[in-house]
């Protein structure tokens, strides 16, 4: 199965992109991965002020995955700008890079959007508007409230012709609803899913386990969440649809394909092995091909689900 594919006026090698938080700024996962094999990737999320993050620890494992709440640490909008876009320019060739951008403002956003908008060294933005970990001065997260998610994205369209995503947050009441409201407000396309918001308790003191109390759950048990999101937000905006949550073999990618993701990101697979892209883009082509599939593009909303059954 061939792999390519052209979205939002970009090339894609293949659809298997990193997911935000998960490969930094890619420098460090350079030294043991070939970027350029991947489909491309997410930046850490990116704040206009420097975050130091949150207490550790940071990350509890669970049978089926892991909760994190890492807090956002990231050196901020000027230090990015200066340090981190010029090295993408310098050593990224054929990945797409997406920065992920984040704040408690609509008005922190424009901000970020105008100001890398003028440099080089990616190629699109994508609003992290489901951060389980760093709500809205004691709100919502701005993908779990309508009004705001609309006037966030609106806001940064004005501010970029760079293809603009909006990833979202699995816990909403109708995630279709949501994907339709941001593509409606000018993104190119919607990320399904970030994490679920998830608490893991020691038994014998009742404390948390993690320094921040609660946090955001990945990995495999977000998977059957995340291949549901997608096909409803498949359905509800006809696509192009980001999916995540939980892949780590081929046939976890070629669900998210059939529910009608165009491209992959994998996150907490990439923890486990930095190789794991590579890998998924090779099993993805293998397993494709043994289904009789010529091309990616061919996979993608082929799932055989009636919609009075689910
Ligand atoms: O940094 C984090 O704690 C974090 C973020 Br911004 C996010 O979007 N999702 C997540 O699980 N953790």
């Amino acid at each position: 199965m061939k792999l390519d594919q052209t979205l939002f006026g970009l090339a894609f090698q293949n659809p298997v992109l990193l997911a935000a938080g998960t490969c930094g700024f890619g420098r460090e996962l350079a030294e043991v991965t070939d970027l350029d094999a991947l489909g491309g990737f997410m930046t850490k999320s990116v704040t206009v002020e420097p975050r130091q993050g949150n207490p550790a620890p940071r990350v509890a494992d669970l049978p089926a995955g892991m909760v994190n709440s890492i807090g956002l640490a990231n050196p901020g909008l000027d230090r990015v700008i200066q340090h981190e876009l010029p090295w993408l320019e310098q050593n990224v060739r054929r990945a797409r890079v997406f920065v992920s951008v984040a704040g408690h403002r609509e008005s922190e956003y424009e901000a970020l959007v105008a100001g890398l908008d003028r440099a080089g060294g990616f190629d699109g933005f994508e609003l992290n508007l489901s951060c389980p970990n760093d709500t809205r001065l004691g709100g919502l997260p701005f993908a779990l409230d309508p009004e705001a998610l609309v006037r966030v994205v609106e806001a940064c369209r004005a501010r970029t012709e760079r293809p603009l995503l909006a990833k979202l947050a699995p816990n909403a009441p109708d995630i279709g609803a949501v994907a339709r409201m941001a593509r409606d407000a000018g993104a190119d396309g919607v990320t399904v899913v970030n994490t679920l918001p998830a608490l893991v308790l020691d038994p014998t003191t009742g404390k948390p386990e993690l320094g921040a109390g609660s946090g955001g759950l990945s990995g495999p048990a977000l998977r059957p969440v995340g291949v549901y999101s997608t096909w409803r937000a498949r359905r509800a905006t006809g696509g192009p649809v980001i999916g995540a949550g939980g892949i780590l073999s081929a046939a976890d990618g070629v669900q998210y394909l059939r529910a009608g993701a165009s491209l992959l990101q994998i996150g907490t697979a990439s923890f486990a092995d930095p190789r794991a892209g590579e890998r998924l883009a090779h099993g993805l082509a293998r397993l494709g091909s043994r289904l009789g599939v010529a091309h990616v593009e061919d996979m993608v909303a082929t799932a055989q689900v009636d919609w009075g059954q689910a």
